[in-house]
């Protein structure tokens, strides 16, 4: 295959940024509820955990609701999905990332990339020293804390696990619980689909010693925050199909063909041809339809429809279940690791 001749165009962002662009008004009334909730157990919080996906360190974070929630509370950011992330990248990125929270004046305690799913706990990033960065943020806690509702009880320290939707939030959760408390089973629910936790729960234990920390979960919230402004410079459409590959958005609200349209732009920009094999095509392309096309020839996958002019039946690509077997081979990492967000750190 000679694929150093092909050439990409820039086909996706001509034919989507019209179709993005309206998506971004889009809000559940489940994030606004979580919102307010946050809000109201953030008096009881002594410290953030603000868990992200590693693919995408810049898109999809929104610093003004980030500075708005945390005020002066100490913050550690969590880089979830480590196991997809290029590991070469995890260096520039925590500086990268270090640099633009230190500018927009939010002061984040820590870094941690975590693979949250490993088997290993060690491979996974739950070190001591992973309870060391909690246990030494803590200690920092302003005294702003409203203390009232635990004054019956022996002291204990609240954590708030914030983030968008999917990246991890309730599997960390879970997690930590296991290796801290080792408490088999889940306290909390996870799922492949963004929107699984509803509402911020009741306090979870997570650990008893040297103190006894809780933790909050709460449901993902991604604010459409995704047009350009001085605090969001790069923020944009195309961000926002990052985070819909990743999952933070349900899939029916963007549409699994338009997602499938923005892995094939950013696999071709990237030069990563290995979807070529995985689709069936003869070479790569930059058409989507041309892709699922050959898809449905590989994985027989054809729907029956009436042809009005001549009445007779005859079969089609199933466009929308190919288009989910391209995403989720993507999102399964088969396509290898990556940094969605590479061109970000390549500019910045
Ligand atoms: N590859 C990979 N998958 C992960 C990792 N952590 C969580 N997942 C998967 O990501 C999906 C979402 O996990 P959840 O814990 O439900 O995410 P959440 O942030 O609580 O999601 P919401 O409650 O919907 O906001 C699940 O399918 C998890 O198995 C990880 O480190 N690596
Ligand atoms: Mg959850």
């Amino acid at each position: 295959m000679q694929t150093s001749k092909f050439l990409f165009s820039s086909k996706f962002v001509a034919r989507s940024t019209f179709q993005v662009d309206h998506k971004l008004q889009w809000f559940p009334g489940h994030m606004r509820k979580g919102l307010r909730d946050i809000g109201k157990v953030l008096r009881r919080t002594h410290c953030i955990l603000e868990v992200h996906d590693a693919r995408i360190p810049f898109s999809g974070r929104n610093l003004n609701l980030i500075k708005r929630l945390v005020s002066n509370k100490p913050i550690i950011l969590i880089l979830n999905k480590s196991d997809l992330l290029s590991a070469e990248f995890r260096p520039l990125i925590r500086s990268q990332l270090m640099e633009k929270m230190y500018k927009n004046d939010i002061h984040l305690e820590d870094i941690v990339f975590l693979d949250s799913i490993a088997a290993n706990v060690k491979h996974a990033g739950y070190s001591n020293q992973f309870l060391s960065i909690i246990l030494n943020s803590i200690e920092k806690i302003p005294n702003t804390i409203d203390e009232s509702d635990f004054s019956t009880e022996e002291k204990s320290y609240n954590l708030l696990v914030m983030g968008i939707p999917n990246v991890g939030k309730s599997t960390i959760i879970n997690r930590l619980r296991n290796v801290y408390l080792n408490k088999a089973g889940k306290a909390t629910i996870i799922g492949a689909k963004a929107g699984v936790t509803k509402a911020v729960l009741e306090r979870i234990k997570i650990c008893d010693y040297p103190h006894k920390l809780y933790l909050f979960d709460t449901p993902g919230i991604l604010e459409p925050s995704f047009n350009r402004n001085e605090n969001n410079p790069t923020n944009s459409p195309e961000q926002f199909m990052r985070c819909a590959l990743c999952g933070t958005i349900s899939d029916e609200v963007i549409g699994k063909e338009l997602i499938a349209d923005y892995l094939l732009y950013w696999l071709n920009k990237q030069q990563r041809f290995d979807y070529v094999d995985f689709l069936g095509l003869p070479s790569p392309t930059n058409d989507i339809n041309e892709a699922l096309t050959h898809a449905a020839i590989k994985y027989n996958q054809f729907r029956p429809f009436k042809n009005l002019e001549t009445g007779v039946q005859e079969l089609k690509p199933n466009y929308i279940p190919l288009a989910e077997k391209f995403i989720s081979e993507f999102r399964k990492g088969n396509f290898g690791h990556v940094l969605l967000d590479i061109d970000i750190i390549k500019t910045t």
